[in-house]
């Protein structure tokens, strides 16, 4: 069988086959959402929320918005993927020194491995929304690191490997608060530390008003021999406010601020009443995807409704061939 995706195998990635009549090339797992209302005592909501395979199991980055209102970021397991043990307590993280760097705010991780550790980006508070970034090699003591960009920036985006020689960060530049415009632009690094060479890479806009507004990277960008894949999300402003749904685009994989293909139409919009009804109603916001490169089956975990934690799945194979023909790169 011809392997689409470069990566691993995962032959116990959470799946489901495509409904019988289903015309979407992403369709939603019949079990969903997998977290509700009040999941832990310490969170009223987790979504928007990253997750990895590690070992026989799974290991997650969570937004958990507390009793206070603030989120902040827990970690948690699974044996499956869909079942998930977090917490009981937020992440306690640490300097370099070893001293409590505690979070003002947290929320978005997404989480990479990147070698032989796993990274963590999420928005951070730097003097206002900034991205933050840390690592982990036993998922016990979580280490801090430099803010990779200034404020305000509110979605980062690590590649899983160095890209002719550096590291690569997706962001979307924002304003303080809900920002009305976004573009993603592409940061590159030799040391994780030291940030430049930035890129405007994809914009808002075109024929499809799905992504009018913002658009902004979604999960760590998946290898395969077409290019990076890279799920983004696209907001459109309504009477009743923004409305979140998600796409996908091709990068160019030996220069992937150049954009080969883009979804003109949404791959997931706001359908279902987990993702219509709850704290922020109409948002799909995806923040993860796992692969199995033997397979191409990908599962995608999205926030619903700023509320709950679903799951969607596609075929590489079919997501390619859709994206390729149903592309409008402006
Ligand atoms: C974005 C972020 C996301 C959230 C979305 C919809 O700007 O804050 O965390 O899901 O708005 O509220």
């Amino acid at each position: 069988m011809k392997k689409t995706i470069l990566g691993s195998a995962l032959p116990n990635i959470p799946w489901e086959d495509k409904p019988k009549g289903c015309r979407d090339v992403v369709w939603r797992y019949s079990g969903n959402p997998v977290l509700n209302w009040n999941p832990i005592p310490r969170a009223a909501r987790i979504f928007n929320s990253a997750v990895l395979p590690y070992k026989n199991e799974f290991v997650g980055v969570f937004r958990g918005d507390q009793r206070n209102g603030r989120a902040t970021l827990f970690f948690g397991r699974s044996p499956d993927g869909i079942r998930w043990t977090i917490g009981p307590d937020p992440i306690d993280w640490v300097d370099e020194e070893g001293k409590p760097s505690p979070l003002s705010f947290g929320y978005d991780p997404r989480f990479v491995q990147i070698e032989d550790t796993y990274y963590i980006v999420w928005c951070d508070d730097m003097h206002g929304p900034s991205i933050g970034l840390g690592r982990t090699k036993d998922f016990k003591t979580f280490i801090r690191m430099p803010n990779p960009l200034m404020p305000y920036n509110r979605n980062g985006v690590l590649f899983p490997r160095k890209v002719n020689g550096k590291y690569l960060l997706l962001s979307r530049p924002s304003d303080s608060g809900h920002t009305p415009f976004g573009d993603i632009f592409l940061s590159e690094s030799p040391d994780l530390i030291h940030w430049g060479r930035h890129r405007w890479v994809m914009g808002r806009g075109g024929q499809g008003w799905w992504q009018n507004t913002k658009i902004g990277a979604g999960p760590v960008p998946i290898e395969t021999t077409a290019g990076w894949l890279l799920f983004y999300h696209g907001v459109s402003n309504t009477c009743n406010g923004f409305v979140y749904s998600f796409g996908a685009a091709i990068l160019d994989i030996n220069d992937p601020g150049k954009v080969l293909y883009r979804t003109r139409d949404y791959l997931l919009t706001p359908e279902k009443p987990y993702e219509t009804v709850g704290f922020v109603p109409n948002v799909v916001f995806p923040c993860a995807n796992l692969y199995d490169a033997d397979t191409g089956r990908i599962a995608i975990y999205y926030g619903a409704a700023d509320t709950c934690t679903a799951i969607a799945f596609a075929q590489v194979d079919e997501l390619i061939d859709y994206i390729r023909n149903n592309s409008e790169v402006f």
